[in-house]
């Protein structure tokens, strides 16, 4: 199989965080992709079997014999249910709306701290402080959201605390440590999970522009 990746995406990171713990990294073929800060307003020239495989041009990409897909969720769900004996998310039933309820609230984090970096690459003329504003209050709120959903936290590291591990780490990472304070019983189990293999292999780190 191969996957197409970065070093610095957040969604990138949650497929790569599931391979690792599922112990399949052997199977995969990772295509490192290069990104000119102009991602985030243009079109970029990318490689012809890229484009091929994903007409959404966007990062991850798995390609496998049978199927291509170009979004981090049905990735994970496909790797989990193929892979994972449907360990890593539930196949039915509350356990399952209940890892959903929480990756949703991780994943719109992703969600806002990448619109947050798009935002921030636009020259100064264009960038808009009001929607940095807005991106980082909605990351705050979901971090708030997400650490009532704790107690909630099974003993596996599943695809809700993977996605949540991962979004933790991103606004470590690239915006500082502001969002503990809104969120320090999370911050305290980020930071217990931070050590797993599968997060230190893993530390995000800029992308190659060219
Ligand atoms: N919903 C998608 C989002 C993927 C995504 O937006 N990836 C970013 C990298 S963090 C990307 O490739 N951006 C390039 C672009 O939008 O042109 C997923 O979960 O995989």
């Amino acid at each position: 199989m191969r996957l197409y990746v970065t070093l610095a995406s957040p969604w990138v990171r949650r497929v790569r965080v599931t391979i690792l713990e599922l112990g399949i990294e052997d199977r995969f073929e990772f295509v490192q992709t290069k990104w000119p800060h102009s991602w985030g307003t243009q079109t970029v020239a990318m490689p012809a079997d890229f484009t091929a495989a994903t007409p959404v041009m966007r990062i991850p990409a798995l390609v496998t014999d049978t199927v291509t897909l170009t979004d981090s969720h049905a990735i994970c769900d496909y790797l989990n249910a193929e892979f994972g004996a449907h360990r890593l998310l539930a196949r039915e039933g509350k356990a399952r709306w209940q890892a959903l309820s929480t990756m949703a609230l991780a994943n719109s984090v992703l969600e806002a701290q990448i619109m947050r970096r798009a935002e921030t690459l636009r020259s100064d003329k264009e960038r808009s402080d009001d929607f940095i504003a807005k991106m980082r209050d909605r990351t705050f709120r979901c971090f708030a959201a997400l650490e009532k959903h704790l107690p909630d936290f099974g003993g596996t590291f599943d695809l809700a605390q993977i996605t949540t591990a991962v979004a933790c780490s991103y606004d470590d990472w690239r915006y500082g440590r502001g969002w503990r304070s809104t969120a320090p019983k999370l911050a305290a189990w980020y930071d217990s999970v931070a050590a797993r293999p599968s997060m230190k292999a893993t530390e995000p780190a800029e992308t190659p522009q060219r």
